[in-house]
């Protein structure tokens, strides 16, 4: 359970490059559920779900229409790449509240090398 979500934090602490790459690869991934290199709105509504009470009602419908910027049905890698780097902070505040519901930090370790 939420093993992206361990990668996406982890790289915090970490603070490489590289692996903040990663960990947002294995976000989209995640999101991503039918794996055709797209997240269309009902997948990012799941996804954000998943990410609990951090983001109100419609969420989605900002981050879909601030993020899908060729205004096609889904956000490829790049919009999601590029609207999660322009939002990261409250991105990152959402995923630290989280974080001390769930221990992320704590078991992120040996994920890091898979
Ligand atoms: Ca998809
Ligand atoms: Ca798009």
């Amino acid at each position: 359970m939420l093993r992206w979500l361990r990668g996406f934090v982890l790289p915090a602490v970490a603070c490489q490059e590289d692996d903040d790459y990663f960990s947002y690869e294995i976000l989209f991934q995640d999101l991503d559920r039918d794996g055709n290199g797209l997240v269309d709105i009902v997948e990012l509504q799941e996804g954000l779900k998943n990410w609990g009470s951090s983001f109100g009602p419609n969420s989605e419908n900002d981050i879909f229409k601030a993020g899908n910027t060729n205004e096609d049905s889904g956000l490829d890698f790049g919009e999601f790449l590029h609207y999660l780097k322009d939002h990261e902070k409250k991105m990152r505040l959402a995923f630290n509240s989280l974080d001390k519901n769930n221990d992320a930090g704590e078991v992120g370790e040996e994920e890091a090398g898979s």
